[in-house]
């Protein structure tokens, strides 16, 4: 009995994480979208998902008719069924609701979707999945009224095969979307950015062959730049001993190897003449795999990235990051990004500011991003959204932040442009926390030994000092690259305050200031020392940058930030009104001031 209790009690709590496994490159898939005008209700007291009793329906054999996820309807005029999807409104997905829908600006809680559509597959042994590129934060998935699984986490991607329960016509797939802030959440309770809900990126069906290409990993060996390592998986029930072969056409590669008993392949491949993609050349390879039944696509780009005491090494050579931070928010919308013309905006944004790097603050971006920053040439750094506060002694709290960072590793880890895996904000040393980190960075190390580890650190005070600065964190030791925020002439004191200070950072190791900036008011002119206006923003910038350059080991910068975002934190009227104002363009798209000062920086350092 015992045993059985305990099973139930580990089952209960691990299945909210025990998704499953990830579908890669969803772009060069048979896929239909299904974005587009969804019915929806707003359910704050969560009547459509508990009864009166408040005992969950999707737990009961017959639940009632009140159950949201059955799609309901009278079966005769004298019926009770007390909600109606067809004849709710719609909202568009993807996109946050917060800024579709005006009585849902402050929304927090559980709103119901609802999506009809009718599917034939294109070959009957086909299977199909559905796949959500992220919805914020706890999401419940139901396919003509049966349930799929659940999701948690707001910005990554899900799976859920549909193919046993599809039907030619009238399927419904309904999702419970709940983006409460938990204490035990990751992230927690408190942000510095909007707590954007809904079903937030694209959601499509993907149909694949029966034995399918699940995922791959194709990049350069760390330890031999003539060399292409990795991995192939397939996933279905006749996945041993199956054909699978690999070709990159421009490099004469085209190979064929054997699954193992686990469909697997491993494969190394030297090559001599591999072209690096660099930001300079983001060349990328065109990537072909074959299974019987099967072609999948992809482009990777391949190159090496590494540290030498304080050197970062693209490549074997040495590279400054010339950086910005950017938080997912649409650069015309206002509201909660997801397109690749958001995408474009924000990296054109990047590149005309001489940047060859971006810091993609504080969680999983959408993949258009990352995808785009390969094309473009652009180094880009990930972040899992372990921000500042997290329960660090809460088993499920960490298995939940696991679950996010290694499904963004799994999506990204084909993209070139990705070098580093952020593993936290801002986080307070303590013993717990310090073994929480050091789980997720031994994960990360196993999965991808490909890129370099780091976490946004605090700076300290060297031995009391109020101007000599130093890291006094025990995760510097762990990270590959050492970064840290600091705000020196804006939380502590003027800027005129940098001139004072003096680093002694006695790790040899990278560093990387993976933030400083000021608030700014676009339009707003007057003397440097005035808050809020872009003088002072300008002058923060040029006396931070002389203050930083002291650092031997630095190399490299992503200040905050390329564009004003929303935060509820910032209501000060008519400067802030609801914004964190620190961006170099504001957020109906101008550049202030210190844009320029940047820019210049950027362009004169080599
Ligand atoms: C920080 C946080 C960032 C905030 C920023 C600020 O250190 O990492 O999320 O938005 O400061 O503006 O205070």
């Amino acid at each position: 009995m015992k045993k059985i209790i305990l099973f139930v009690l580990i089952f209960n709590l691990t299945q909210n994480y025990a998704q499953e496994k990830l579908i890669i490159n969803t772009y060069n898939r048979t896929s239909t979208l299904l974005d587009g005008n969804w019915n929806y209700i707003v359910d704050p007291y969560e009547n459509g998902y508990f009864n009166y009793r408040y005992e969950a329906f999707d737990t009961q054999e017959n639940p009632s008719k009140n159950a949201y996820f059955l799609n309901s309807k009278p079966s005769n005029p004298s019926d009770l069924v007390e909600y109606d999807f067809d004849a709710s409104e719609t909202i568009q997905v993807p996109g946050d609701w917060n800024t579709q829908k005006e009585n849902l600006f402050y929304y927090e809680g559980t709103v119901w979707y609802k999506k009809s559509f009718n599917y034939s597959k294109s070959k009957s042994t086909n299977r199909v999945f559905v796949y959500f590129g992220a919805s914020n934060y706890e999401s419940h998935v139901y396919l003509n009224g049966k349930k799929l699984g659940t999701h948690i986490g707001g910005f990554t991607p899900f799976n859920f095969e549909i193919t046993d329960l599809l039907k030619t016509n009238d399927n419904f797939l309904v999702v419970k979307v709940d983006n409460k802030r938990k204490k035990e959440g990751v992230p927690t309770l408190n942000t510095d950015w909007w707590n954007y809900g809904g079903i937030t990126r694209s959601v499509k069906l993907i149909e694949t062959s029966s034995n399918f290409i699940q995922d791959y990993f194709i990049q350069l060996d760390p330890n031999n730049k003539n060399k292409i390592k990795g991995f192939v998986s397939l996933n279905g029930t006749e996945i041993t001993n199956k054909k699978i072969q690999l070709s990159i056409p421009q490099l004469q590669i085209n190979k064929e190897f054997l699954t193992d008993e686990n469909g697997v392949i491993e494969f190394e491949l030297t090559n001599k003449k591999i072209k690096y993609w660099s930001p300079e050349n983001p060349f990328l390879y065109n990537v072909i795999l074959n299974t019987e039944g099967e072609e999948i696509k992809d482009q990777i780009g391949f190159r090496s990235i590494k540290t030498e005491g304080k050197f970062i090494l693209l490549n074997d050579k040495k590279i400054f990051l010339k950086g910005i931070s950017i938080h997912e928010e649409s650069p015309f919308r206002k509201g909660r990004a997801y397109s690749l013309e958001d995408a474009k905006q924000l990296l054109n944004w990047a590149k005309e500011m001489g940047c060859n790097y971006v810091r993609l603050a504080h969680y999983p971006h959408n993949e258009h991003m990352v995808r785009l920053a390969d094309k473009m040439g652009v180094l880009v750094w990930e972040e899992n959204p372990v921000y500042w506060t997290i329960q660090w002694d809460n088993e499920d709290t960490f298995k939940n932040a696991q679950n996010q960072l290694t499904t963004v590793i799994n999506r990204d880890k084909n993209r070139a442009s990705v070098i580093i895996w952020s593993m936290a904000n801002e986080t307070p040393s303590s013993n717990e926390r310090n073994i929480f980190l050091n789980k997720l960075a031994t994960k990360t190390r196993t999965l991808d030994p490909t890129r370099l580890i780091s976490a946004a650190l605090e700076q300290s005070s060297f031995k009391g000092s109020s101007t000599v600065k130093t890291i006094h964190d025990p995760f510097a030791e762990v990270v590959d690259i050492l970064s840290f925020n600091q705000y020196i002439g804006w939380y502590a004191g003027l800027p005129e305050e940098c001139e004072k200070i003096k680093w002694k950072i006695e790790i040899n190791k990278p560093v990387i200031i993976s933030e400083f900036g000021a608030g700014a008011k676009k339009g707003f002119y007057g003397e440097k020392t005035t808050r809020w206006t872009e003088d002072f923003q300008e002058y923060l910038y040029e006396e931070t940058l002389k203050m930083i350059e002291q650092i031997d080991q630095l190399q490299g910068i992503s200040p905050w930030i390329l564009v004003d975002f929303r935060s509820p934190r910032r209501p000060l009227p008519k400067i802030q009104d609801g914004w964190n104002r620190k961006g170099l363009i504001s957020d109906d798209g101008q550049k202030k001031k210190a844009f320029f000062v940047l820019q210049n920086y950027y362009n004169n350092k080599n």
